[in-house]
């Protein structure tokens, strides 16, 4: 059995934005593979999340315990990341941005070039104990910190080859390239989603526009990773086999809901008011996305205003999880929202029960 806090959370009301639904960006030219023939930059982004169960289920060699399976369709949905990943993508590297490599002081960005090591999931170890072996791309690594430097970022390399690599910078890692065999750039959350504040989403926006910059200076063709769940409260016990999907639901409806409001907007290419709509969804869900990954990734696309493609979600233990790719070049169809809606759940100011365990 595994134990988490709670924090209370609570709705800060603000006003409703409006922007116009967009139709559609004009379509890359896809070449005779169906890859896109764009040059460097930041071709696609990806929000990423990293829950241990999605390897668990996954049962690669790399992990040590075993499952029967389970939350298929985020499984599913990565497959599909991986596709596009493989068959249009075509990075030279992966820049990811994870939650669980906190750095109480500064954004570090690792620099060694060949982390090798076990990573282990601290609250839920007998999901979770991973070898990991892979490169990096050392050059841009230090592009990046040198462009958060120069933006005003406390900034360190981190050059320590003994330093473990966190489950969540692995568990978005292999799932998007379970062959890890595309360099990487790994990030650090100084952004916590633990503290008792209010979200401060603004360095993780100058940490993206750095991050761009430096994939442009260094003429790189890069894929991010915003490795974030989404609602984020969990249920503090398990069933005794960790992967039966009949104890697998949304922890309550005001969360699931508040994520069904943020997917809208995603889908509707709503960006400017998914920007104004986090710091909200946060307050109300204790969101993942307060660590910054998810505006980290949207800030280095420029944030555009074309719809995120979601691919999946998905509950695990509880908290709301969902693949969403972006492609500038290649957006998604716009699904736009039934007119006078406006997100934010109509309950927002509703107390929400503290269940916590289920029975
Ligand atoms: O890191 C996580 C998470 N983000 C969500 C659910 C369960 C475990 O780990
Ligand atoms: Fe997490």
């Amino acid at each position: 059995m595994s134990r988490v806090f709670h924090i209370t959370v609570g709705d800060r009301r603000r006003p409703p934005q409006t922007a116009p639904v967009p139709t559609g960006a004009p379509a890359a030219e896809l070449g005779p593979g169906g890859g896109d023939e764009r040059g460097p930059g930041i071709v696609a982004g990806f929000l990423a999340p990293h829950p241990p169960h999605l390897i668990y289920a996954e049962n690669p060699p790399q992990n040590q315990p075993r499952s029967r399976g389970g939350w298929e369709l985020l499984r599913w949905a990565y497959q599909e990341a991986r596709r596009r990943l493989r068959e249009r993508h075509r990075p030279d590297v992966i820049v990811v941005h994870a939650p669980h490599w906190i750095t109480m002081v500064g954004h570090h960005v690792n620099c060694v070039p060949n982390p090798r090591g076990l990573s282990v999931e601290p609250i839920f170890p007998h999901l979770l104990r991973y070898r990991y072996d892979f490169r990096t791309d050392v050059e841009l690594a230090t592009a990046i910190a040198d462009c958060a430097a120069d933006a005003g970022l406390v900034t360190r390399k981190l050059t320590n080859p003994g330093v473990r690599v966190d489950y969540a910078t692995i568990g978005a890692l292999h799932l998007l390239n379970p062959d890890w065999d595309i360099p990487v750039v790994s990030l650090s959350a100084n952004n916590n989603p633990y503290f008792y504040s209010d979200a401060d989403l603004e360095q993780m926006e100058r940490l993206g526009a750095a991050t761009r910059r430096a994939v442009e200076e260094t003429g790189r063709r890069a894929v991010l990773a915003g490795s974030n769940s989404l609602s984020h409260l969990h249920w503090d016990r398990e069933p005794d086999l960790p992967e039966d999907m009949a104890a697998e639901h949304p922890y309550d409806d005001h969360q699931y809901r508040w994520d069904m409001d943020l997917l809208t907007l995603v889908r509707a290419g709503r960006t400017r008011e998914l920007r104004a709509f986090l710091p909200r969804h946060i307050e109300a869900t204790a969101a993942e996305v307060k660590a910054g990954s998810l505006s980290w990734l949207l800030s280095a696309l420029g944030w555009p205003e074309i719809p995120g493609d979601v691919l999946g979600y998905g509950t695990i233990i509880g908290t709301g999880n969902a693949v969403i790719e972006w492609d500038p070049a290649n957006p998604a169809r716009a699904h736009p929202a039934p007119p006078g809606w406006a997100p934010g759940p109509d309950d927002a100011d509703r107390p929400r029960p503290m269940t916590g365990a289920r029975s």
